[in-house]
């Protein structure tokens, strides 16, 4: 990259950017749904996002985003995210999260994940059919300012003060995460943080790098509430907002969540941050499937796919799900099976009618491997297509 080019002129030359992918955002699942032609392009611009990192009010993107490039508003759920939740955490828990930021935007700078713990503030953004307005989105925004989920609560993370920051600027703090200096020669930027390979996560433009950290989930419960995502720009007045759908439950410890889609490589390169404890790599992994899927009477939910345990693609031995959870403004189906660990596998959901009549979901096929490391639970959180 040419330094010496102006950021205004730069942002308008080339795209880039980023956005969350571990939990699944709603941008991510609205890019795998095809929805979302460039996910990394939900933007909130031109504000002002350095030093000062809070003073942009949202405006428009609220806090889960709006993609301009093509009109997509993740502040309501859509056809593929927002009515189910896509991980259960517990209170307390030290949990992976993933951003991914393209190889042609990576515009340094620091980064943040936030919860609200109002929840008739987040409840605005949970409603199918319902734009929360301006004014509601500033409120949400404030409500996940004061959640700012610290570096610092994650025992053993190292935290750092952004090298292009300095001391008495607003910017200049470690509970926030940091990118590395936007010119460094080596491990430059958020791309450098990890290090990780280029295509380590998906982007549309140029290929992405993923950014993984640790966080830790505070001392609230809802069965449904929303963790945010914002990266401000060092280099650019542009600041990237995402949101996941989320569940933090108090019915006791959860291991990490993992999620794994057909679509994004989630891997993890061997200069992240290794983990706090060690383990014994599990043998078979708990693995939960979350259909987010509206139903009628009679209906049953199944899933089907390529292994025995899904029946071999043959419906009539598939698995079903329950509707134990099933709710009108949350209907989710769901059933957690044992899978032995690095097992891969194609699947879809089924909808089958008392009469026994099949309805498949659209193509293509899902895909999913099991993890073989330390987690022995995992979550899948999708909804119908
Ligand atoms: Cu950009």
């Amino acid at each position: 990259m040419i330094s010496t080019i102006s950021p205004l002129l730069f942002a308008t030359l080339v795209f880039g950017h980023g956005y969350l992918t571990i939990p699944s955002s709603r941008t991510r699942l609205g890019f795998e749904a095809g929805t979302d032609t460039c996910p990394e392009c939900t933007i909130l611009e031109p504000v002002s996002s350095w030093p000062d990192l809070d003073v942009a009010p949202v405006g428009r993107s609220g806090v889960c985003g709006y993609n301009a490039r093509v009109s997509v508003d993740y502040n309501y759920p859509g056809s593929a995210w927002g009515t189910g939740t896509v991980a259960t955490y517990s209170p307390g828990q030290v949990v992976d999260v993933q951003w991914c930021v393209d190889a042609n935007g990576d515009h340094g700078g620091m980064f943040s994940y936030r919860i609200c713990q109002d929840q008739s503030i987040v409840d605005k953004f949970l409603t199918p059919g319902y734009v929360p307005t301006e004014a509601e989105k500033q409120a949400g925004q404030d409500c996940f300012d004061a959640g700012l989920l610290d570096c610092t609560d994650v025992s053993g993370q190292s935290c750092g003060y952004n090298p292009d920051c300095t001391s008495g600027q607003a910017c200049y703090r470690n509970d926030w995460f940091t990118c590395n200096a936007f010119n460094a020669n080596d491990r430059r930027s958020c791309e450098g943080v990890d290090n990780a390979g280029l295509n380590s996560c998906k982007t549309t433009i140029a290929g992405g790098y993923s950014v993984t950290k640790k966080i830790k989930i505070p001392d609230f419960t809802s069965n449904h509430t929303l963790l945010q995502f914002k990266w401000n720009s060092f280099q650019t007045g542009q600041i990237y907002l995402s949101c996941a759908d989320i569940a933090i439950s108090g019915g006791g410890s959860t291991p990490e969540t993992t999620l794994k889609t057909s679509t994004t490589s989630v891997t993890k390169t061997s200069t992240a941050a290794p983990s706090a404890t060690a383990c014994n790599n599990a043998a078979s992994v708990s693995v939960t499937f979350n259909e987010a899927v509206t139903t009628s009477f009679g209906q049953t939910i199944k899933i089907v796919g390529s292994i025995p345990a899904l029946g071999s693609w043959n419906v009539a031995s598939a698995p079903a799900l329950s509707a134990a959870a099933y709710t009108s403004t949350n209907p989710q189906w769901s059933t957690t099976l044992s899978l032995a660990a690095g097992t891969s596998f194609e699947y879809k959901f089924v909808k089958v009618e008392s009469t026994g009549a099949v309805t498949w979901e659209s193509d293509p096929n899902r895909s999913y491997t099991v993890s073989s490391s330390c987690a022995t639970t995992a979550t899948v959180g999708a909804s119908w297509r």
